[in-house]
């Protein structure tokens, strides 16, 4: 075969590699769990119950009526799961505090066995050089509070402020990075626009008070940190979802922008332009009860952005809540697969919103296989190429939480699919590294991806 023409087949055969891609000095790779789905230890210590204690209590509201009562017992095996973070070369892990720990009925004095928890945890973070980042609100409201009213009550926001205040001054000096709340979206949509979640309703006029009392509890935590003087550094928690018209017409891209302003727009613009857009107030039909000076409070400057990247969403002509299914799912059906959304996401989040410092606060994908889980290589691989392509337009991506460090309570569907790099053994709760965080541990150790 004359040279040009083998060279011609050679390239058409052997697919070029890619050259590795690799991160910024610095970068904070990191690992996320959240109290209620690994903790367990719900009635130890002084820990008042939970809205998650009664919905999973309740019959029928979650798989197989699981709940997280024992979860992954990180309460009683935290030192152990700290050994596991430094063996993986974590620089980071994001934890969320069990509000009812703290105060158990949501109002009061800090009981100091739930700070002493947490203050240990943060300590042996900080031994092996881990940087905690701890979520103040991850959907474990205390009862007390719900049976007062829940987020539908203003007050819960006050409350709100006060226990972030506590743990301000508690850990305020250890801890460099507060999450105010984790995914105020799903709260609204799940919990109460689709009663999956606790506190189960399904009510619109509830939903977007509760959204409206769940960003004044965000700002006004915020403000709570500067009037503490500590040096940490805060910002919110968002889930996001790039939102693609399912066809080509006018009236699919017209249903997906409206489709964006409830998933994205709405939460970004009132942190970080202090207002909520008209479309979305127009398009949900209900009084949002915003008084003077609230959509200043929720504007209070942030240090940063969590985003939370799972899956994107197409939607038909026929309107924004059309929302179809056009590529492969994961175990979890809600989650299509398409690592260049994250990279749609963080540009289009730089484009509208500005320069403000970004984190991947969660991204993962349940896995079925116990510990050759290729499924999860593959997503974070994807996913890690899309952030640093997105690095490399500009984006000021500091750090990136895989969900989870370890299996645990999936909320609705119990223990029934596995979030974790670490695979957890309920009846032992022995912990068992899986492929994906050898591999996980190997491109924090080279800062690359290939
Ligand atoms: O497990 C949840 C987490 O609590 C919040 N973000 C999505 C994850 C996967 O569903």
């Amino acid at each position: 075969m004359p040279l040009l023409a083998a060279l011609a087949a050679c390239t058409r055969d052997t697919p070029v590699p890619e050259p590795p891609r690799r991160f910024p000095e610095g970068f904070v790779w990191g690992s996320a769990t959240s109290a209620y789905q690994v903790e367990g230890a719900a009635r130890e210590d002084g820990r008042g119950p939970s809205i998650w204690d009664t919905f999973s209590g309740t019959p029928g509201k979650t798989r197989n009526g699981e709940t997280g009562l024992i979860a992954a017992d990180h309460y009683h095996r935290y030192a152990e799961d700290v050994e596991l973070m430094a063996s993986l070369g974590l620089r980071s892990y994001r934890f969320s505090i069990a509000w009812p720990r703290i105060q158990p009925t949501g109002a009061g004095p800090a009981n100091p066995k739930g700070l002493d928890f947490y203050k240990r945890l943060v300590e042996a973070l900080r031994a092996k050089d881990i940087a905690p980042v701890a979520t103040l609100f991850h959907w474990d409201l205390p009862q007390a509070l719900q049976d007062a009213g829940g987020w539908e009550a203003r007050d819960t926001a006050a409350r709100f402020a006060d226990y972030a205040t506590i743990m301000y001054e508690a850990l305020g000096d250890m801890v460099p990075t507060f999450l105010t709340l984790n995914e105020p979206k799903t709260v609204v949509q799940v919990g109460y626009l689709w009663g999956a979640h606790a506190p189960g309703f399904r009510s619109p006029q509830k939903a977007w008070v509760a959204a409206h009392h769940l960003m004044l509890a965000h700002g006004m935590a915020v403000q709570a940190l500067r009037a503490t003087g500590k040096p940490a550094k805060v910002g919110p928690a968002l889930n996001l979802a790039p939102v693609y018209p399912a066809s080509d017409t006018d009236a699919a891209r017209a249903a997906a922008h409206l489709r964006g302003g409830i998933e994205n727009r709405f939460w970004l613009d009132a942190v970080l332009r202090g207002s909520y857009p008209s479309d979305v107030l127009s398009s949900i039909g209900v009084e949002v009860p915003v008084r003077p000076g609230d959509m200043q409070t929720i504007a209070s400057p942030v240090d940063l952005l969590g985003i939370q990247y799972y899956n994107p969403l197409f939607v038909t002509d026929s309107g924004p809540d059309s929302i179809v299914t056009k590529l492969p799912t994961s175990q979890a059906d809600w989650q299509q697969i398409h690592p260049d959304g994250l990279y749609d996401i963080l540009t289009w989040v730089k484009r509208e919103y500005g320069d403000i410092p970004l984190v991947i606060t969660e991204n993962g994908i349940p896995v079925v296989e116990a510990s050759d889980d290729k499924e999860r290589i593959e997503f974070l691989r994807g996913h890690f190429i899309a952030a640093h392509r997105a690095l490399e337009a500009g984006v000021r991506l500091t750090g990136y939480h895989v969900w989870s460090l370890l299996d645990n309570f999936e909320w609705a569907e119990g223990y029934s699919q596995r979030w974790g790099l670490v695979y957890v053994d309920y009846p032992t709760q022995r912990r068992i590294p899986k492929a994906s965080a050898h591999w996980y541990a190997e491109v924090i150790r080279t800062n690359e991806v290939r």
